[in-house]
């Protein structure tokens, strides 16, 4: 399968991330991309594309205008403020406070569009995630011309983006722009399986409303892991789009047996939605090497994964998550697009 990438990630390359009480390394940095790469590539899938570039009319439909243009000029209004280094927001809406309108003041505004802190933003941020949309977009067009399958190497990831939230290492949904490509390009249902260590909270947030997008995340139980807030199996859509979302936490050291009778169930809930394709959030922080998680699935688990999705017997648009610490990520991810090929 053609594996689409831009050299553009590297721009997001951020000194800091709040852990633990501390500014530390971030987890997310461009070493995975590159570690990611480098494992397809030995693994065969040699087919290596730059994205082609689009405009913001996708992203439009699904995230808030304002946000939008809070991500383009959020680091110069950060630099004209004073603040010389990277931007992490001090005052968040929470409970009981009057949060309706976003604020003039970059500081305030910072917290009025975080849904975590940990995501420090740095001069080069928008640059790399405009090129992570573009790479999910192009690869929706490649999936929109005919192909079975297709890879989005998109860095940062997107699936705590929400409608107008960024946070855990995520600005823009780029699973929820490729599915929102494949519906514009004709299909009338398409499903978004989220397979990251985390819930896809983002995913959840623009599609919880929609009944042309089934949403279905297999995670760590929210009531012990990030994002805390969402992820629960109450949560189930709303409105007309009750019914098409679909939650599976997992407890501590949830080893391959267990996960993949969750995936059997998310993939029997995708099968009859009718999704014409499936755009699966492939995070592969669900290794048990993983600094940040706490399954327990290993590196063979991977190619199962691919097999069983493969199953579903529909085209199917793989999106970069996340994944982190150790260079078997590249493998893992290797793995799930063999057993999808498979
Ligand atoms: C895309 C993605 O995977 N984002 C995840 C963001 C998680 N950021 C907060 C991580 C906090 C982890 N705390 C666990 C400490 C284990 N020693
Ligand atoms: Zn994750």
């Amino acid at each position: 399968m053609r594996v689409i990438y831009s050299e553009d990630h590297k721009f997001r390359d951020a000194k800091t991330e709040l852990h633990g009480g501390e500014l530390m390394k971030p987890f997310e940095g461009p070493f995975r991309a590159e570690w990611i790469l480098a494992a397809v590539k030995e693994q065969g899938f040699k087919d290596v594309r730059a994205p082609e570039k689009y405009d913001l009319s996708v992203p439009m439909k699904l995230h808030d205008h304002g946000y939008l243009n809070f991500l383009e000029t959020v680091w110069e209004r950060w630099v004209a403020a004073g603040f010389t280094t990277e931007a992490i927001p001090i005052s968040l809406p929470v409970r009981r406070s009057y949060c309706a309108r976003p604020p003039e003041n970059i500081d305030g505004l910072l917290g009025y569009y975080a849904n975590s802190v940990e995501t420090s933003i740095t001069e080069g941020t928008y640059k790399a995630v405009i090129a992570a949309k573009d790479c999910a977009l192009s690869a929706a067009d490649h999936l929109n011309a005919g192909h079975h399958f297709v890879f989005s190497l998109s860095r940062p990831p997107g699936h705590h983006a929400g409608i107008d939230l960024y946070g855990g290492y995520c600005f823009l949904n780029n699973a929820a722009i490729a599915a929102q490509r494949v519906l514009d390009h004709g299909a009338k249902k398409v499903a978004i399986l989220d397979v990251d260590f985390h819930h896809g909270n983002g995913t959840q947030d623009v599609t919880y409303e929609r009944d042309d997008i089934f949403f279905a995340s297999l995670h760590g139980d929210p009531m012990d892991a990030f994002p805390y807030f969402w992820g629960h199996r109450e949560e189930v859509g709303k409105s007309r789009g009750e019914g098409f979302n679909a939650n599976f936490p997992m407890p501590r050291n949830t080893p391959w047996s267990v996960y993949a009778e969750a995936l059997e169930a998310a993939l029997k809930r995708i099968s009859e939605h009718g999704a014409e394709a499936l755009v699966l959030s492939l995070g592969v922080d669900t290794f048990e090497k993983d600094p940040i998680s706490f399954f327990s699935l290993k590196t063979e688990d991977y190619l199962k994964m691919g097999a069983m999705v493969a199953g579903l017997g529909i085209p199917v648009l793989v999106v970069m998550e996340g994944g982190y610490g150790v260079p078997e990520i590249g493998y893992n991810v290797a793995n799930v697009l063999i057993g999808l090929e498979q």
